[in-house]
């Protein structure tokens, strides 16, 4: 019996509910995990942990040579200390003559100045180790670069007479915590590390308040936090609290426990060693890891290289899997402690897959490697990563 046009009609509507039912399930099944699906909290920045908010840059979208504080990659171990500027202050004491408390304003009196740093956390690129290690699984984003504005650490410890015999200078974060296994000390401890006298005297060492022109963001370090130009990003404490000069070197948690590499010295046994300044190191922005690419039609390979101090002196692509290398042009702006941006204009000659690659060299002569040295644990990523693309 043929169906009338009315019948047709019926029996699909009779058949919606049924089938928005079946569309619904696998909705609601989501809605029942323990995590929902939420927004990221910063637009723009890549989550890797969200309790405590640790955020990365996305690096393939790299274009600012300063990168925007909305932007700047969030490592912070504990949590994000709620301080007011009015009741802050800071004390400057240990192995000194003259031990001083000082206030946001007073500080704000001493030299001023401003220097681009890029700061680069230790375990930026950690993803790419094989085997994977623990700690925060970044990629490329663990690297920003700003304007800090501050005082000279070096100030500070002139009004405060050190003492001869200082070697360390201890810096420490408001932030502090109960640590987990293994074999933790009793108590809380706050985020701290040391740097060298030497760095401390260093004029371009900062106690910063602002980034980029602006009041420093809370997850930043608001409202005075310490900029140590060349080094690694755990030295760059947030939060600042104390300064506390040291007639001996430091062995807290953060140089000890975490945050060191295997070194060999003249007598070949293996010595725990605080990790310090950078490693020359370049990314590729663009293209990204199994972007494809069309065929026939020149392509612009983009990233950025930085080695702390030294200047980036040449920056190399490789398009075929590191068999040949050819010289990539160098932007003209390039400052010490900043990072530098090449580009490569690249001929694609046929369709097919190719893996890119790109390494820098800095003014000191070092090289980044083809190797993972293991001796670096987790920490100071710095061998060339491959960048499969597809042409077609
Ligand atoms: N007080 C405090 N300072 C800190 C940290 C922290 O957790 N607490 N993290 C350090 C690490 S490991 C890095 S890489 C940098 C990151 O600075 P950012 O969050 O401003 O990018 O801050 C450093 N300073
Ligand atoms: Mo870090």
């Amino acid at each position: 019996m043929p169906l009338s046009r009315r019948s047709l009609l019926q029996s699909a509507a009779l058949a919606l509910p049924s089938l928005a039912g079946l569309r619904a399930a696998p909705l609601s099944a989501e809605a029942n995990t323990t995590v929902a699906p939420r927004q990221p909290v910063q637009p723009g920045l890549i989550t890797r942990q969200r309790t405590p908010e640790n955020l990365e840059f996305p690096f393939a979208a790299l274009k600012d040579w300063k990168t925007p504080n909305s932007q700047f990659f969030v490592r912070s171990h504990f949590y994000v200390p709620e301080l007011k500027a009015e009741d802050w202050s800071l004390r400057v004491e240990g192995h000194v003559e003259r031990p001083f408390e000082i206030g946001l304003k007073d500080l704000q009196q001493v030299d001023p100045s401003t220097h681009t740093v890029l700061l680069e956390c230790a375990g930026n690129g950690r993803v790419f180790l094989q085997p994977l290690l623990g700690g925060l699984r970044w990629e490329q984003g663990g690297v920003s670069n700003a304007d800090w504005t501050g005082a000279p650490l070096g100030a500070l410890l002139e009004r405060a007479k050190v003492k001869s015999g200082a070697v360390d200078v201890i810096l420490e974060g408001h932030d502090q915590k109960r640590l987990g296994p293994p074999s933790p000390p009793t108590g809380e401890i706050p985020f701290s590390r040391s740097i060298t006298l030497e760095k401390a005297l260093d004029p371009h060492t900062l106690l910063a308040w602002q980034m980029n022109g602006e009041e420093l963001p809370p997850a930043h370090g608001y409202p005075v936090r310490a900029v140590i130009p060349g080094w690694y990003g755990m030295a760059s404490i947030k939060w600042l609290k104390r300064v506390i000069v040291t007639d001996r070197p430091f062995d807290g948690y953060f140089q000890t426990f975490n945050y060191t590499i295997w070194k060999r010295p003249e007598h070949g046994l293996p010595t725990l060693t605080p990790v310090t300044e950078m490693d020359v190191k370049s990314q590729i922005a663009r293209p990204m890891s199994h972007e494809t690419i069309p065929a026939g039609k020149p392509y612009r390979i983009f990233g950025a290289a930085w080695a702390g101090q030294p200047e980036i002196s040449k920056v190399e692509i490789s398009l075929d899997a590191g068999e040949t290398w050819s010289a990539a042009p160098l932007n003209v702006k390039s400052q010490p402690y900043a990072w530098r941006f090449f580009k490569y204009e690249w001929t694609i000659p046929a369709s097919g897959d190719y893996t890119i690659m790109c390494r820098a060299t800095d003014a000191r002569g070092r090289t980044q490697p083809m190797q993972r040295d293991p001796n670096r644990r987790d920490a100071m990523i710095t061998h060339v990563q491959p960048i499969a693309v597809h042409v077609r």
